[in-house]
């Protein structure tokens, strides 16, 4: 979808592609409901040779790897809780402890409540949950200080009950954890902190090493090193562990009519903008005039040329596209059909149109509710699923730190209540051990 596009240069113009929803053909419209390709056969094939050494050789590979893409010299991977915390400035203190009590707030809000149904007199049955003992969250590097990460992460491990939290995170070059993630790696309860990044750090989470405990789960986002590895190891019956969900690059799409505030729109447009040059930034202008249109183009514009990440912004922007439709309708249709991972929802009604969304991450209803605040602090989460994957998948919440287990336990009334029905079904199946295992009690009753 992105083939021919370029990133704009300094100095020009920095614009999404624009489109009227009456003029494209059915197969435009496909087109641009499609994420960029990737191409995962290149990425296994540099991926797999990392999972094998971390395998095969521990920690020493680990360490190795370090020096290599982290370009940091140390002599152990994993310092383990309790941790020094650092000194942080009060306001850094203060809004990480604010952040972390209204996460926390409201994934404890999401644990389930047990239940308990008699389905036929004397046969009840019940499910409860329980944590997963071990889980390992991958908290990105690269171009940002993500601390935000490890609290949405580590947050509703935490609320879950997890037993061993394993945080892994790129070390800095000088082989140092970045401090606010210590601090929240604290504040969550983490059991060991792996200082590695990649594909590496996967593998040693799903495999174990000297140093590093294995574990159950692997959550958290990451490039596409770190998604690979997660899938292989998701498949490979050796390691024995499950992941949170398929990873593609972080997106955005806003809503926006005659009602909206242009600034606020190119602002939430550029929040995401801002990640990384694969960012995707779509815009729903419904029934906007050619001088609304105008209005936001000249906010992108401006706004971008004074952030501190244009670059990344000049390379991004291209790559999104502003689609005019004519009705909300149309615009929540394509929405819907584009299953964003952020929906923002920027008119005057827009709780009334909750309603109808389908498919999406996470949304925000109006103009107040930026995304940078589900991004950090409000309470919701901000692991969510993006490249289409809403249609499938929830974000990160407190369930997917636990599991359910089911139980029954039937008295001897229930079982001779139920007895003929189990009998009926095992000889249709032609098992008969299990027409037994009733029957031989049926004969004491
Ligand atoms: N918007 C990102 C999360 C994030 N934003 C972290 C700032 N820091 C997820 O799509
Ligand atoms: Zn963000």
């Amino acid at each position: 979808q992105n083939a021919g596009i370029r990133a704009a240069l300094p100095g020009e113009k920095i614009a999404l592609r624009v489109y009227s929803a009456d003029e494209l053909s059915e197969s435009e419209r496909d087109a641009l409901l499609q994420r960029p390709l990737v191409d995962s056969q290149e990425i296994m094939r540099r991926v797999r040779p990392i999972v094998d050494a971390v395998r095969a050789r521990g920690d020493a590979a680990v360490l190795e790897l370090t020096a290599k893409f982290d370009g940091a010299q140390m002599d152990s991977v994993v310092v383990r809780a309790p941790f020094n915390v650092p000194e942080l400035p009060d306001s850094v203190r203060a809004a990480i402890d604010q952040a972390y009590a209204n996460v926390r707030c409201f994934h404890a809000a999401q644990l389930p409540a047990d239940s308990a149904v008699e389905t036929m007199p004397g046969v009840t049955c019940r499910r409860f949950s329980r944590a997963i003992e071990r889980v390992g969250l991958y908290v990105p590097g690269g171009t940002a200080v993500l601390p935000s990460s490890a609290l949405m992460l580590g947050v509703p491990a935490q609320v879950a009950g997890c037993r061993e939290i394993v945080l892994a995170t790129p070390p800095r070059p000088d082989g140092s954890i970045v401090p606010e993630v210590l601090y929240v790696a604290h504040k969550v309860g983490a059991t060991a902190i792996v200082k590695a990044g990649g594909a590496q750090a996967i593998a040693a989470m799903a495999y174990g090493t000297e140093s590093v405990p294995k574990v159950d789960k692997i959550c958290g986002p990451g490039n596409q090193y770190v998604t690979a590895a997660k899938m292989l190891a998701q498949n490979d019956s050796d390691a024995m562990v499950s992941i949170d969900m398929p990873a593609g690059p972080s997106e955005i799409l806003v809503v926006a009519d005659a009602t909206s505030n242009p600034a606020y729109v190119a602002s939430d447009l550029l929040s995401q903008a801002e990640h990384g040059p694969d960012s995707q930034a779509v815009l729903l202008a419904v029934g906007l005039s050619a001088a609304q249109m105008a209005a936001i183009e000249a906010e992108i514009d401006t706004q971008a040329a004074r952030l501190p990440r244009v670059d990344i912004v000049r390379q991004s922007v291209p790559k999104g596209f502003c689609l005019c439709v004519s009705s909300m309708a149309d615009a929540l249709a394509f929405s819907n059909a584009y299953a964003p991972e952020h929906l923002i929802l920027q008119t005057d009604s827009a709780s009334d149109y909750v309603k109808d969304i389908v498919n999406a991450g996470s949304v925000f209803v109006g103009h107040y509710s930026p995304e940078s605040c589900g991004d950090y602090a409000s309470g919701t989460n901000h692991t969510l699923p993006t490249y289409g994957y809403s249609k499938m998948y929830s974000g990160v919440n407190t369930a997917t730190f636990l599991k359910h287990i089911t139980s029954q336990e039937l008295t001897r009334d229930g079982l001779a209540n139920i007895a003929q029905t189990v009998m009926t079904l095992a000889e249709v199946e032609e098992l008969e051990a299990h027409r037994n295992a009733v029957a031989i009690r049926l004969k004491d009753l």
